[in-house]
């Protein structure tokens, strides 16, 4: 019934990050061909580091990880009130027992693209500076990806999103995100207003912590951390699915209710920027190639598919040849 896939990855791991990598590893037809770390929710050291994590806990050590840019950024200040400083919530982490390729994020982006032309979904969810980086470099690689997904802006502004919500995979390189968001690279943008809303229910909080998977267990090791932060904003104690979201509209595209087109503007707010989808032509859209933006998707369809996932077995994929 579900469609095979191939995805690389580009993630700051961070808390969602890790719990989004567990859960595509746990679908039958998704295979991780390779990840790619930046900063964002933590250096792309730790970034590289934490997806090494994440892979180790559930046995999996066939999954490259290159590392990538660090930010631009003079003072980048990470978010470890939401993902600790370590980016996994500071739980004292064994340190990986692999390490990255050696071939920097950007390279693998570019040769992935050339090796399986049109075959790779690519699943973006930290800052574009890989991303940036890719497209300086070779300005058609991205468009040799069958798919782009991105986790980040807000689909429209004023509305519906409350003013002072972070955009925080645009601000830590708003360069990179100008530069990715504004090229002809076609892309889907799962909006930050639509992943605020994706948030655990206690139904899927309790099928985690009685979880007995490997996937299920680490997921509810650094859960706490990112549900405690989430509390206030929420009014309860749960947190918001940004990247797993993402990631599950990537491989089933039909989860997005409402799709629409719209340029997308990387703007300064406040000490920091933002990316805005305009919902109407204005100067600084001349020259701006609309992107798919998903307003409105099934969310409660897509949380209860993404805690089953991790719910049941690994794809027995990454353990042939290792
Ligand atoms: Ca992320």
């Amino acid at each position: 019934m579900s469609e095979q896939r191939a995805v690389v990855l580009d993630v700051d791991v961070g808390i969602d990050d890790a719990l989004m990598i567990l859960g595509l590893v746990s679908e039958p037809a998704v295979e991780v061909v390779a990840i790619g770390a930046t900063h964002g929710n933590c250096t792309a050291a730790n970034s590289a580091r934490n997806a090494l994590r994440t892979l180790e806990a559930v046995g999996i050590t066939s999954v490259p990880v290159a590392l990538g840019r660090e930010s631009p950024l003079a003072e980048p200040t990470s978010a470890p009130q939401v993902h600790g400083h370590d980016g996994l919530g500071d739980i004292g982490l064994p340190e990986p027992a692999g390490s990255v390729t050696g071939e920097s994020a950007a390279d693998q982006l570019i040769r992935l693209s050339s090796e399986r032309p049109d075959e790779l979904d690519l699943i973006t969810v930290g800052s574009l500076s890989n991303l940036a980086a890719a497209l300086e470099k070779d300005p058609e690689s991205l468009k040799r990806y069958r798919s782009v997904t991105y986790l980040g802006c807000l689909s429209r502004y004023p509305e519906p999103i409350v003013p002072d919500y972070n955009d925080a995979n645009v601000y830590f390189d708003p360069n990179a995100s100008r530069a990715v968001l504004s090229s002809d690279t076609p892309m889907t943008i799962v909006p930050i207003d639509l992943s605020r809303r994706a948030a655990l229910e206690d139904r899927h909080l309790d099928a985690l912590k009685n979880g007995q998977t490997p996937q299920a267990r680490f997921a509810w090791t650094i859960l706490p951390y990112y549900c405690n932060f989430y509390q206030e904003r929420l009014g309860r104690w749960s947190a918001s699915m940004h990247d797993p979201l993402a990631a599950t509209i990537a491989i089933d595209p039909s989860l997005a209710t409402e799709v629409v087109e719209r340029p997308i503007v990387v703007e300064p707010y406040g000490d920091r920027h933002r990316a805005v989808g305009r919902t109407e032509p204005s100067a600084d859209t001349a020259g701006i190639p609309a992107k798919r933006i998903v307003p409105q998707a099934d969310l409660p369809r897509f949380l209860d598919r993404f805690v089953d996932s991790l719910l049941g077995p690994i794809n027995p994929v990454y353990q042939s040849g290792n």
